[in-house]
């Protein structure tokens, strides 16, 4: 039997702190389910996206720890780097180089359109800086790159993917067939979670205030500390229903822990109360981030292995970068030199 051509599955995520339960929950659990159990289906491509993350002023000596330290955790996921590619977005040059020709194919309304973009200008007035403005093409360059087939995000990139989607087409549309057409991969479960204490926020890393969000370095005692002083509702019975935010983030986060669906999780809490609820949540939670831990505090402590697995990424990445960013310059009706 003829073997079916596996699909290229490509994401990244930013170094600007420690991950969260909701870059966990979101992405990287369907990060590494597509790398491991599905490894026969796909072929992963990860990245730390340290280019992206200058959009944001970052003190250096930070941004050179955060960037190993999101390496650690992708591998810690138990993310195979011999048989995926995973590197650091800013040690493979053409990153920067397609972003620079899809600038010229990507049109300034659209651009002025995204969210993340305006939410961001709105968090940080000082620094509405043209990087931020053109950090989706960005994006859309990583993924065009590699030829994905599936981009696995939380909800919140769907924009950046459908902008990315109408680059490739506008080029493509022009020039003839040069890049995939990629989807997103937004798995219903997880794919929103949200703040501990607004539970109408997405939960972000760089919350101001820690009580919001759950790291995956937390100490088991920090973890049910926060889940209990969660945000929830004065009703005490725990089933999804409209206003009540906490409890339904809280059921989801549950439910994307133990794999329980609501109305079992609803049956297992009936006639209980929220204190037994967020107990329950608070040991799921500790027992699903406990490997990826433990297997991050091993792996910082061998900085060579780390550095080594990165450069053998980079190179790997590289291969098939410059073959998309040649076909793609080729095409725009850059001069090739015969080397
Ligand atoms: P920041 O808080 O610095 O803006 P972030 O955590 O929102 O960062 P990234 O680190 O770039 O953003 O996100 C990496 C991945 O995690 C993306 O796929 C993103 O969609 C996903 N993600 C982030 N926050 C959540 C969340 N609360 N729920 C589900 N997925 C999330
Ligand atoms: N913008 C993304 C991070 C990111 C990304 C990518 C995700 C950068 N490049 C390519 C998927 C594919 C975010 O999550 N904030």
């Amino acid at each position: 039997m003829e073997q079916e051509k596996k699909q290229i599955v490509l994401s990244a995520v930013q170094p600007t702190g420690t991950p969260t339960l909701g870059n966990y929950l979101g992405a990287f659990k369907n990060w590494k389910i597509m790398a491991n159990d599905m490894a026969d289906k796909y072929d992963c491509f990860y990245a730390v996206a340290d280019l992206h993350s200058i959009t944001v002023r970052l003190n250096p000596a930070d941004l050179r720890r955060q960037t190993l330290e999101m390496y650690a955790f992708l591998l810690a996921l138990g993310i195979d780097p011999e048989k995926n590619v995973v590197f650091i977005q800013s040690h493979v040059p053409q990153h920067a180089q397609l972003a620079w020709i899809l600038n010229c194919y990507t049109q300034f309304g659209e651009a002025s359109r995204m969210t993340q973009f305006k939410d961001k200008s709105e968090k940080h007035p000082e620094n509405v800086n043209v990087g931020l403005f053109s950090y989706p093409v960005l994006m859309a360059a990583d993924i065009l790159l590699y030829q994905a087939d599936f981009v696995p995000v939380g909800d919140d990139q769907k924009q950046h993917l459908e902008i990315t989607r109408d680059i490739a087409e506008r080029f493509n549309g022009i020039y003839g067939d040069t890049f995939k057409v990629p989807a997103p991969f937004i798995h219903k479960s997880g794919a929103r979670i949200m703040s501990l204490q607004d539970p109408t926020k997405k939960m972000s890393k760089s919350d101001t205030n820690p009580k919001g969000f759950i790291t995956l370095l937390d100490d088991d005692s920090v973890i049910m500390k926060k889940i209990k002083s969660a945000v929830t509702d004065s009703e005490a019975k725990v089933y999804r229903g409209e206003g009540k935010d906490g409890i339904n983030n809280l059921m989801e986060i549950y439910s994307c822990c133990t794999g329980k669906s609501f109305d079992d999780i609803t049956a297992e809490f009936e006639g209980k109360g929220y204190g037994d609820f967020k107990t329950a949540v608070g040991e799921a939670v500790i027992a699903e981030l406990r490997p990826v831990k433990e297997e991050y505090n091993r792996l910082m402590s061998d900085k060579a292995y780390l550095m080594k697995c990165a450069a053998e990424g980079a190179e790997k990445a590289e291969y098939f970068a410059s073959r998309t960013l040649r076909k793609a310059m080729k095409k725009v009706g850059f001069l090739q030199l015969d080397r």
